[in-house]
């Protein structure tokens, strides 16, 4: 990507980010240190953290403002002050000369490390996925030394997930580019009304692509705006009804233009899901009437009913309007029907959270850091929760460190008054269930988040096993991201989930809601069920290693909703005197 100069504006933090990325798989092929290779990962992390672009904050403070950026060092304010004022970046275009052309492919599949890739180069010629798929399937690469079956299997896996991640999107990819266009459209006087539509406004954890709906009775002049923004690459079709564009982070975005008595049936429309739509026009059906993207029309007189809002449009047919986010056919019909929607969780609702992490083990800031952003964020509350012990490769603290990271976040509650700091820690449970300390540590703190991070492999009667024992444990109040899935990348653990939701009830033990944007663990559907059949409880938690990630709970609550969660369910919206309160019972 940086091969050709560009403007300096329109390199994004995703596409520093990813070159960074690409430049610590690089260093590790050749052989650099781990060191190295880690400082460019943690960085690209963390810059995909910031809530501002890397861009503007070398234009206002220059190359040391860069290296101010938590994981980003002097080396890489250098060079990606290089890459910000040229255009180019020639250590990166170096580094891929040393890279085999032939390797790309298959260094973009989750889990191959460049390593192993190189050796299946090397020993079998395979340069693309499909003679990689091949060679597996004829049992051909279990010849190569240092590789078995197992190695095997766990490579095809990646396959898979990389086919699906590449059709589909993460939704924080494609939310925020959507949102600021859709801010901007709507400033326009000459915008009626604009909003996201398809899955994207329906929220789901990944899309197919960006679809927005603009009103209008100015449609052209609409879509010379349009396609005239800043972040547009390029444009595949322009007209008065729909244009498609590539925006600068390589999505597709649709934008539908329709006149301002056709809004509601449009958006209704273009907002679906399929089988809500279906679902809907049978219920037309039935009442003689007809429901398509222009209105709702008696299907006897061919009077036109409704369409001009989307309350309009569901209110001829008897219905409340149901939240966009649950418009799955799932149910959501028939209470909209009956009038018995739930009042869904609301981000507003939301007054801290129980899972962050600092430079105290494997974040990026300072615990005030995070407090000056918990505040900024609007929040009554915030919980350090660090790493500990065992967890090496996090920097996992020790009860000495524990100690002295309590003292300083005692002298932070001092200090602020507005916000209170709760004091935590996520644990790892190990292969027998077992967690870091035993009562005499974890009774000193708040909040208790206990995670599986390893072993993903075993049975579902062992890891089920180990999980079952923690949530037993009287010191862990929650399950830190319960199946352990990374969105295209990895697949849930194989796990005994209704045993889960039912221990976790029985015990009062929470499960988290992880609202990192390629976890959202637990995913909707399963928090539904642990509700409605177990009357699990839940807290929402980004799970941040830099405050920038802290922003990620707008994609928890949303999931929240997808899953049908009210305020009630969910630990977040108490008071925190409450909060401390509920958290003791367990102990
Ligand atoms: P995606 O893009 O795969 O994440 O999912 P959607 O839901 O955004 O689907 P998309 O982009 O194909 O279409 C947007 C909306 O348009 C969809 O949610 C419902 C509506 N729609 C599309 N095709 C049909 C159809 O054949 N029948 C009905 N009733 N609605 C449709
Ligand atoms: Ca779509
Ligand atoms: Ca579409
Ligand atoms: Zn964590």
């Amino acid at each position: 990507m940086a091969q050709r100069a560009r403007k300096r504006e329109e390199l994004s933090n995703e596409e520093i980010a990813r070159l960074l990325d690409e430049i610590g798989d690089m260093l590790d092929l050749i052989g650099e240190s781990t060191f190295r290779v880690r400082a460019y990962h943690t960085a690209a992390s963390s810059i995909r953290g910031l809530t501002r672009s890397v861009v503007s904050i070398y234009q206002e403070g220059g190359v040391k403002a860069l290296d101010e950026i938590p994981g980003v060092g002097s080396h890489t304010a250098q060079r990606l002050e290089q890459l910000i004022t040229t255009g180019h970046l020639p250590y990166y275009e170096d580094l891929k000369k040393k890279i085999p052309e032939q390797l790309t492919e298959l260094l973009e599949i989750p889990g191959l490390g460049p390593k192993k890739a190189k050796k299946i180069y090397d020993t079998l010629g395979i340069t693309t996925r499909d003679e990689l798929v091949k060679a597996i399937q004829e049992n051909k690469l279990e010849e190569i030394p240092g590789f078995g079956k197992k190695t095997a299997e766990n490579i095809l896996r990646g396959i898979r997930q990389y086919e699906k991640m590449h059709e589909r999107i993460l939704l924080s990819d494609a939310y925020p580019i959507a949102h600021e266009m859709v801010e901007t459209l709507r400033r326009q006087p000459f915008v009626d009304r604009v909003d996201m539509a398809g899955s994207l406004r329906r929220m789901k954890e990944t899309v197919g692509d960006i679809d927005l709906l603009a009103s209008s009775n100015e449609p052209m002049r609409v879509m010379n705006f349009f396609t005239a923004m800043p972040q547009v690459a390029y444009t595949l079709a322009k007209g008065e009804t729909k244009s498609s564009i590539i925006v600068k982070n390589g999505l597709q975005m649709d934008l539908r233009v329709v006149s301002p008595d056709q809004y509601g049936a449009a958006i209704q429309y273009f907002t679906g899901s399929k089988p809500h739509n279906i679902h809907l026009r049978d219920i037309a059906k039935a009442r003689s009437l007809k429901i398509n993207e222009y209105g709702v029309s008696d299907v006897a007189t061919g009077d036109r009913l409704a369409g001009r809002t989307e309350e309009e449009v569901y209110g001829i047919l008897g219905m409340d309007t149901p939240p966009p986010m649950i418009r799955e056919d799932k149910g959501e019909i028939e209470a909209a029907m009956e009038h018995r929607l739930l009042h869904l969780i609301q981000l507003g609702d939301i007054n801290g959270e129980f899972h962050v992490h600092t430079k105290w083990s494997d974040g990026l800031n300072s615990i005030e850091d995070i407090v000056e952003m918990a505040r900024k964020l609007g929040y009554k509350f915030i919980t350090i929760s660090d790493h500990t012990e065992r967890l090496h490769i996090a920097g996992g603290l020790t009860p000495e460190e524990l100690d002295e990271q309590l003292r300083e976040i005692a002298e932070l509650n001092e200090k602020y008054g507005d916000i209170e700091i709760l004091t935590g820690m996520e644990t790892n449970i190990d292969n027998d269930g077992n967690v870091d300390f035993g009562p005499e540590v974890l009774s000193k703190l708040d909040v208790v988040v206990a995670s599986i991070h390893g072993g993903f492999r075993q049975s579902k009667e062992h890891i089920t096993r180990r999980m079952i024992k923690a949530i037993e444990n009287p010191f862990i109040n929650i399950i830190g991201h319960p199946t352990g899935r990374i969105l295209g990348q990895r697949p849930p653990y194989d796990i005994d989930i209704e045993a889960v939701f039912k221990a976790a009830s029985e015990t009062g033990t929470f499960l988290e809601l992880n609202a990192y944007p390629n976890r959202l663990d637990l995913k909707d559907d399963y928090l539904r069920e642990a509700r409605d059949r177990y009357g699990c409880k839940f807290t929402i938690d980004t799970d941040a290693h830099v405050m920038g990630h802290m922003t990620y709970m707008l994609y928890g609550v949303a999931t929240a909703q997808r899953g049908w969660l009210t305020k009630e369910d969910v630990l977040n919206t108490y008071e925190v005197s409450q909060i401390k309160k509920i958290l003791r019972q367990k102990r």
